[in-house]
């Protein structure tokens, strides 16, 4: 494919410099922004993230700031999760959904402070949802994209290269939980957090003049630890069932369908509330799935998703897959119709380049 042309539509992103320079070979666009996709390949990148520590640039993880008296009111309209069971230095993964428990949208929420929330967005463009509540209601709360880009320190050394920046206090930071650290002459939230299985931080780099001089700093600290600029891996986030946004669910599907109704226990009249609560009782129509596609791990690149036959019946479609090295089998997420999702069930996936049989599993890999 030809590259990709960055205009003011189409955003860099204050490490973007730093990602060019470690030799990002593909990229995305996420948020209206530049996501690297890989540097060396899935594979190397892959193993390397598995075995020491990586520097990504997630700034396209974009923050929705909604601030005011109102804000914990507009929370929990849009929040299937309780949101008043959250501490005070906490995030909570989030599926936003529209009146018809459609997702809109799978953040983060970041409490700031007790009038103040951060929702750290999957690709979609939630502030106008926001904005259109608030609008609408005549709620008193500031919403806006503020210029925070979040920077993952992601692996099994990860403790290790924060620490050597922040100080041993940062082994004490408990998943999903936060602390502000001093860099320079300001602070940033750091959350144990990011989209891997491998453990590690997230830090919400909050003024982008900081950017480089934060990634460089890492880069530094890290020499020793072999650390290495990356970015969000498809093999691994397919093994640990990360879902993306836009690829294996999207409005057309319930947070019960994409597997997520262990986040939707709010006792609050929120937006999308009778559907979910529904399909939580009687269970969903179609879920996501890990599937194991057999064969060689020869898979063209996956652009449209794949369709998932039962004999002669479609029953589903897989949008994310890969070869594992690990597993040694290709894995892949599929949104699987209940008459196909029991695990065991044999399936057919059509990709471009052929028919190959596949094995819904009981759980993802790890
Ligand atoms: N971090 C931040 N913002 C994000 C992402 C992130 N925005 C975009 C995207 N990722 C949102 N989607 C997800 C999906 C999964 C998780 C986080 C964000 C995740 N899930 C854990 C899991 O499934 O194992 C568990 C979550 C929990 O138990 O609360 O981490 O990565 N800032």
């Amino acid at each position: 494919m030809a590259g990709i042309v960055p205009s003011r539509r189409v955003r860099g992103t204050p490490f973007t410099e730093g990602v060019q320079a470690a030799g990002a070979k593909a990229y995305t666009v996420y948020n209206h922004m530049l996501l690297a996709s890989y540097f060396e390949s899935y594979e190397a990148d892959y193993r390397h993230l598995k075995e020491h520590v990586q520097v990504w640039d997630v700034a396209v993880e974009r923050q929705i700031s909604i601030k005011g008296l109102d804000a914990l009111r507009l929370m929990r309209q849009m929040s299937p999760r309780d949101m008043d069971k959250m501490a005070a230095d906490q995030c909570y993964y989030v599926p936003i959904c529209d009146h018809n428990g459609g997702m809109l949208n799978d953040p983060v929420a970041i409490k700031v402070a007790q009038d103040h929330y951060w929702l750290s967005l999957a690709d979609g463009d939630l502030l106008q949802w926001a904005l259109g509540l608030a609008v609408g209601q005549g709620l008193e709360v500031d919403i806006e994209e503020p210029d925070v880009s979040p920077l993952a320190v992601q692996g099994p050394k990860a403790d290790d290269l924060m620490a050597r920046l922040f100080g041993d206090i940062v082994r004490e930071i408990k998943f999903f939980r936060y602390k502000r650290l001093p860099f320079m002459d300001t602070e940033f939230i750091v959350a144990r957090s990011g989209w891997s299985k491998q453990g590690g931080f997230e830090i919400y780099v909050d003024g982008s003049d900081y950017g480089m001089p934060l990634f460089n700093r890492l880069m530094e600290l890290g020499e020793s630890l072999n650390v290495r600029v990356g970015c969000p891996n498809l093999i691994e986030r397919i093994e640990g069932g990360l879902l993306s946004y836009g690829s294996d669910m999207r409005q057309d599907n319930t947070p019960i369908e994409a597997g997520l109704a262990r986040f939707c226990n709010s006792p609050s009249e929120y937006i999308g509330k009778t559907v979910i609560e529904a399909q939580k009782k009687n269970g969903p129509d179609r879920m996501i799935k890990a599937v194991a596609i057999d064969g060689a791990g020869d898979l063209p690149h996956n652009a449209t998703g794949w369709p998932v036959y039962k004999g002669d019946q479609k029953v589903g479609l897989i949008a994310s897959a890969a070869w594992s090295p690990d597993f040694k089998t290709n894995v892949a997420i599929g949104m699987i119709d209940k008459s196909a999702f029991a695990a065991g069930t044999r399936l057919e996936v059509v990709t471009q380049n052929g028919t190959r049989g596949a094995t819904v599993q009981e759980k993802f890999w790890i």
